[in-house]
């Protein structure tokens, strides 16, 4: 998979993909993130790349033609199967979101700023926006992160089998049991005892038991939309 990031502030992205898991994906040529500074295709000579919105009104508005320039010039390289805008006016990201774009070749994270983005460009180049969640950010950067990182954790050979996704929250709509390491006592505090028991018929069992009551209770909304069908 290949993720290209067009953004105003490259900076905030150089984190996120330089280390663990996301950094070993790029290491073994499993994921290729591409960072873009907007700002390089930006006009005149101080490089502008929003102006003032049409019929007045605070802030700004991200211009067409830097970034248009610059999806072409990547278009050109090579098919991409998406054209993402980060918006919080965007579909809201969840699992199964991230489940089908991991099966993607290439794709464009177009990083909002700003009031936006020209709604012409929208109309032209976006095929897909996305929203992390209902609150707003400063920008689109953090969400591409997110994004990227949700993403590429699924491709195949990205994580090992102690960390499979499979095993995941979400990925069977179930949270997460909880878990323990050593010591098996801190401070009073025990682990329960079955896991303890080397059961593992049993200790499964529990596990499951435990994600269905920890759904139940903090994700009624999960739960219900799992079970009404079913029902
Ligand atoms: Cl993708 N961008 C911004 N600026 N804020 C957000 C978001 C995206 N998703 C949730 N909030």
């Amino acid at each position: 998979m290949r993720i290209d990031i067009i953004t105003v502030l490259p900076g905030l992205l150089e984190g996120p993909f330089a280390h663990s898991i996301l950094k070993r994906a790029m290491d073994n040529g499993l994921a290729e993130v591409h960072v873009h500074d907007l700002r390089e295709h930006g006009m005149g000579k101080h490089k502008q790349v929003d102006d003032y919105q049409f019929g007045g009104g605070a802030g700004m508005v991200m211009m067409i033609e830097p970034i248009e320039t610059l999806i072409l010039a990547l278009q050109a390289e090579r098919t991409y199967d998406e054209v993402i805008f980060m918006t919080p006016d965007g579909e809201v990201f969840d699992q199964g979101m991230a489940n089908m774009l991991s099966l993607k070749q290439n794709l464009i994270l177009l990083c909002g700023h700003y009031k936006g983005v020209d709604e012409r460009l929208r109309e032209k180049y976006i095929t897909k926006e996305i929203s992390i969640g209902d609150y707003v950010l400063s920008g689109g950067e953090l969400a591409a992160a997110v994004v990227s990182d949700a993403l590429i954790r699924l491709i195949p050979g990205v994580l090992n089998n102690e960390t499979s996704a499979l095993s995941d929250s979400f990925q069977d709509d179930l949270l997460s049991p909880p878990v323990y390491t050593r010591p098996a006592e801190y401070k009073g505090m025990k682990v329960p005892e079955i896991l303890l028991s080397g059961n593992f018929k049993k200790i499964d069992e529990w596990r499951h038991q435990m994600a269905e009551e920890r759904t139940k209770q903090r994700r009624p909304d999960i739960w219900n939309k799992k079970h009404e069908t079913n029902d």
